[in-house]
């Protein structure tokens, strides 16, 4: 363990001794865990994080750099699209897509580390029960599908078929996320096959430049964001696990989409046949103001840009077809080449812009009073995962239909959108059913349909089940009901 001296050394040199201030007051306990958290933390990291905190902040409050000039949309030639597609190139991909899949080729990588803290739940939100009649939580969810598209991969190709499951988490969320995968066996993945890993932290600063303390015993905190991934899979020695295993593809994905396809064959396909080395899914933005990042050229290169870095009148700017301009909303869905991810980590991770976020931080006062602030205090820095489309040599956009892929949980039930409501409410609808669809949706309110993942992934040979079938409300069609009605 680091001594008391060397730590007041480093914070001296970091320009943080405050930190200590409240040091003759703790118990041994206390001190103890406060030296540790200390001493992870390399003091010339420190005081530039701090430096550059504070700067970023004064800037943040001037004038935003317009982007508007700069922009053009995404080139036709590197946007795929399931809507204009037809069914012999959807399937072209789809059939690439298994085939990458059934040589365990391809993996998923959930991002899982941020608090949930707008959706007002204390625990990671992949534990959160949407609503569903079977009572599945986004976790539940997400591994069915990895399992089903498992299978439909080996049942195509007659081979035993693994997608390595990589979850990224932090400090708040890694124990409660594999205590709750181990009290649910895994959901009967192989636990061989579901990598946890921890993102680092970074602590909030203050506008003067001064880490807060949270408690006398503890510094204030946070994820260094998404983009926080590039350090993070180095870290934990995720590349090389991936090599082992002979993995060259990643989906990489945000936890909050009801409607995520795990490793889509679709998006596989359409990436690795275009030998792109990054991608994003986008889906056609809802109404011009949405507040989701827009993918698009930013003096020629790709990136996406923020919708609070462009002008109303940008934003609203239409093609002759009525079109907006600026379509292509991202959805936190990414395709890349593990080559790709070694590239990035070796050359650019230290390139990636740190993003401020300017927010409320609880911290201990002068005299030691714990204080929840009214207005923002603190200042937390994060790098977001798709700053590297920049470094991309061959990037492609994926779009694809809202009402089948994008159904985010971002807000508890007491905002309008993008709520557990919206999500459920899709979940319900939005999946074709190839068969007798006049049997369903003609109920008042509108039918509730579960259909397991396990079942089907995104609607396939869902007819043998349901050609015959009368349809009522509540419909769950989980794999025991899938065995009768097989059998019958
Ligand atoms: C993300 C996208 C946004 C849009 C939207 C669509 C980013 C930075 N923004 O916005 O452009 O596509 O999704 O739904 O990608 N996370 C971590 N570690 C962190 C912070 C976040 O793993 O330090 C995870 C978080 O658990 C979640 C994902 O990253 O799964 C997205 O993070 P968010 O909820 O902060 O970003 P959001 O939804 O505002």
């Amino acid at each position: 363990m680091v001594s008391e001296e060397e730590i007041r050394a480093r914070l001296e040199q970091a320009g943080q001794s405050h930190l200590l201030r409240f040091w003759d007051e703790l118990e041994p306990a206390g001190r103890a865990s406060l030296l540790s958290e200390l001493a992870l933390l390399d003091p010339n990291e420190l005081r530039e994080h701090c430096q550059r905190a504070a700067a970023a902040c004064a800037q943040e409050q001037g004038p935003l750099e317009r982007l508007d000039s700069r922009m053009q949309p995404v080139q036709p030639e590197f946007l795929g699209s399931v809507r204009k597609s037809d069914p012999q190139t959807l399937q072209r991909w789809e059939e690439e897509g298994f085939h990458q899949i059934a040589q365990n080729k391809v993996a998923v990588l959930l991002l899982a580390g941020g608090q949930g803290t707008r959706l007002g739940v204390t625990y990671p939100k992949g534990m959160y029960q949407v609503g569903l009649p079977s009572g599945k939580t986004l976790y539940e969810l997400q591994a069915e599908r990895i399992r089903r598209v498992e299978q439909l991969a080996g049942h195509r190709h007659n081979t035993h078929c693994i997608v390595p499951w990589y979850i990224m988490t932090s400090e708040f969320t890694l124990k409660p996320t594999v205590e709750f995968f181990k009290e649910n066996n895994f959901f009967h993945l192989d636990p061989a096959n579901v990598i946890m890993f921890e993102q680092r932290m970074l602590p909030a600063v203050n506008f003067n430049g001064e880490v807060i303390l949270e408690r006398k015993d503890k510094v204030a905190m946070a994820p260094d964001g998404n983009g926080g991934l590039y350090r993070a899979i180095v870290d934990n020695g995720i590349l090389e696990d991936m090599e082992r295993r002979g993995v060259e593809y990643v989906h990489v994905y945000c936890v909050d989409n009801i409607l995520v396809k795990m490793a889509d064959p679709v998006f596989i396909g359409f990436c690795v046949l275009k030998d792109a080395d990054c991608g994003a899914k986008v889906v056609e933005k809802a109404y011009p103001t949405e507040p989701v990042g827009v993918v698009c050229q930013v003096d020629g290169i790709y990136q996406v840009v923020e919708y609070s870095e462009v002008d109303l009148e940008t934003i609203q700017r239409r093609d002759e077809s009525g079109n907006l301009v600026f379509n292509a909303g991202n959805i936190c869905n990414h395709f890349f080449t593990r080559s790709f991810l070694q590239t990035i980590t070796r050359e650019f991770e230290p390139l990636l812009k740190q993003h401020i976020a300017i927010k409320k931080v609880p911290f201990v006062d002068e005299d030691g009073n714990l204080v929840k602030p009214l207005k923002p205090n603190g200042i937390k820095m994060e790098k977001f995962v798709f700053d590297v489309f920049q470094f991309s040599k061959n990037f492609v956009a994926f779009e694809v239909l809202r009402e089948e892929e994008f159904s985010p949980l971002k807000n508890a039930d007491t905002a309008n959108k993008d709520n557990p409501t919206t999500a459920r409410f899709l979940d319900e609808n939005g999946i074709r059913i190839p068969e007798q669809p006049s049997t369903l949706g003609t109920e008042n309110p509108p039918v509730l349909c579960e259909i397991s993942p396990l079942v089907s992934y995104f609607g396939e040979g869902l007819e043998v089940y349901l050609k015959d079938e009368e349809i009522h409300s509540p419909f769950i069609l989980d794999e025991k009901k899938a065995k009768l009605l097989e059998k019958a």
